[in-house]
């Protein structure tokens, strides 16, 4: 495939890309777009166990000379992709929206989001410091050298299909790893031009290796255990904490440390001395921005007491007024259609538990489609999945307030006070994001110190980190593995210390330097 742009208005057929070459080898899969699933988007091959552990090889190869290739250079290729997506950024977001789903509006945030990581990273080549360390003998330096750990297995998540991948990507190959990615087969068209642009700017072939596989899961099963045959250094995965936990698993049997970014049910608390306005249009982008299909989405909005009653019809009046549709077709829309069937499916499930539960359904009738219409709907609702903006009161202890819905859903939830609003946004497995609006000084030290999450905001939405800040959650968010800003280079990287001994003389440490 070229990446030129004229060919992404077709169906793009293309197969993996290993070692600087396309593979077309395995049964042919399907991604439809979302918004309208007549438009096939990509015809794209199903990668078998062989091939994997072949793509691992060459990766392995490929290592010998790009981690011995200085720094700096490697930092001018991430500086030439930075210049090479700028350049594409239009294109690849429009592909996006085909693809993926997303408004053009989010998808040139992804794509920007990517440009920017590259461009912190790419003068990082010439800030991988070391330090210098003092002996306690004569005659003796010590210092300490960053090196890279070797091949790196990804697996990533479509919902932020050129962003999160090149959270992961750039800082590994930036400090000298060569990578074997299987992304989202909800994101095929999307992957095979961000590893092909990456060429085309200057990456070696073989240091970057894009592999395809179905949603099943079995790609990404064999990829996991490639860890037991050795073949992978370090494994680095956005997606579900269930499949988190089952790579941790395998990872901690082979002495990895994985990078880990899993689900969350991020609270935004409002208390009462709020702006409530801006505190509605804050709490209404984190729950629908994306249709709720972000790891960061808003998943339970925790209001005050005193001021529920008038949140709640505010925010109501703004949820009602959401417009959803097809992007391709209508902007601006607040969001499009689920990514997936399985979101989809996930999401109409929901409803059942919920009500199951004693959840009151404030707002939303379950799917969009033209026999159940949405009144702000653009487009034809049946030529995808699409879900009407869903509101619910709920409480702890519900299943619907501690599980991640994958979706177009918010729960509104009455606290009373910082004490009881801080315990509530602590009740549930989850530790990735979170939110307060308040104007009270105290309450908002209260809320960020008490907080069990990766992230937090002071009146601001739960989602949109920038991209220079450690992400990543705690607790059944993750492993403590952080991406972005320069905390990752921790996760890619391994700490040398070196000893040089100028003394003549054979001094050893605790022992009165003398060892007879
Ligand atoms: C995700 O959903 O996996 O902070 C990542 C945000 C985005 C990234 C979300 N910049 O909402």
């Amino acid at each position: 495939m070229k990446t030129s742009p004229s060919k992404y208005g077709n169906t793009l057929e293309f197969g993996h890309w290993i070692g600087g070459e396309e593979v077309m080898e395995g049964r042919m899969l399907e991604r439809r777009n979302p918004s309208d699933r007549s438009d096939v988007v990509a015809r794209f091959p199903e990668a078998s166990k062989d091939l994997l552990r072949r793509a691992a090889r060459i990766a392995r190869e490929a290592f010998e000379r790009w981690s011995r290739t200085p720094a700096p250079v490697r930092g001018v290729t991430l500086l030439n992709f930075a210049t090479a997506l700028t350049r594409e950024k239009e294109t690849i977001a429009r592909l996006l929206v085909r693809e993926v789903g997303k408004t053009l509006k989010e998808a040139r945030g992804d794509v920007q989001e990517a440009i920017d990581t590259a461009v912190f990273f790419a003068s990082e080549g010439r800030r991988l410091y070391g330090q210098t360390v003092p002996s306690e003998m004569v005659g003796k330096e010590l210092f300490t050298f960053r090196r890279p750990l070797g091949v790196v297995g990804m697996i990533t998540a479509g919902n932020f299909p050129i962003a999160v991948p090149s959270w992961k990507i750039i800082p590994a190959v930036l400090a000298g790893n060569t990578v074997v990615w299987k992304p989202s087969d909800d994101s095929p068209a999307l992957s095979l031009v961000f590893v092909r642009l990456f060429e085309e700017a200057g990456l070696p072939p073989g240091v970057l290796n894009v592999v395809f596989g179905g949603g099943g899961g079995a790609t990404g099963e064999w990829l996991v255990e490639l860890m037991d045959e050795g073949l992978f250094n370090k494994f680095a995965f956005t997606g579900s904490s269930a499949v988190g936990r089952r790579i941790g698993e395998i990872a901690g049997r082979n002495l990895i440390r994985p990078t880990l970014e899993l689900g969350g049910k991020n609270p935004l608390v409002v208390m009462r001395d709020a702006d409530i306005e801006l505190a509605v249009e804050g709490a209404w982008w984190s729950a629908f921005a994306t249709g709720g299909q972000r790891c960061t989405s808003a998943g339970n909005i925790l209001v005050d007491a005193p001021i529920y009653e008038e949140f709640k019809r505010r925010f109501l009046e703004r949820t009602e007024a959401t417009v959803v549709g097809n992007p391709l077709q209508a902007e601006p829309v607040t969001y499009g259609p689920f990514m997936n069937e399985r979101f989809y499916a996930g999401w109409a499930r929901h409803y059942e538990w919920a009500s199951q539960d004693g959840a009151k359904l404030l707002f939303g009738k379950g799917r969009i489609t033209a026999e159940n219409p949405y009144p702000h709907f653009k487009g034809d609702p049946d030529a995808g999945y699409f879900g009407w903006p869903t509101v619910w009161e709920a409480a702890p202890g519900m299943k619907i307030f501690e599980t991640e819905v994958f979706g177009p859903t918010i729960n509104l939830v009455r606290v009373n006070g910082i004490e009881e609003a801080i315990i509530a946004a602590n009740a549930h497995p989850y530790g990735l994001s979170s939110s307060i609006y308040t104007n009270h000084r105290g309450w908002a030290y209260l809320f960020k110190n008490g907080i069990k999450a990766g992230m937090t905001s002071i009146n601001n939405s739960t989602v949109g980190a920038e991209a220079h800040l450690p992400f990543g959650g705690i607790r059944a968010s993750g492993n403590g593995a952080r991406e972005s800003g320069i905390w990752v280079i921790e996760e890619y990287t391994y700490w040398q210390a070196v000893n040089e001994e100028y003394s003549g003389r054979l001094q050893l440490a605790q022992m009165d330097t003398e060892y007879a």
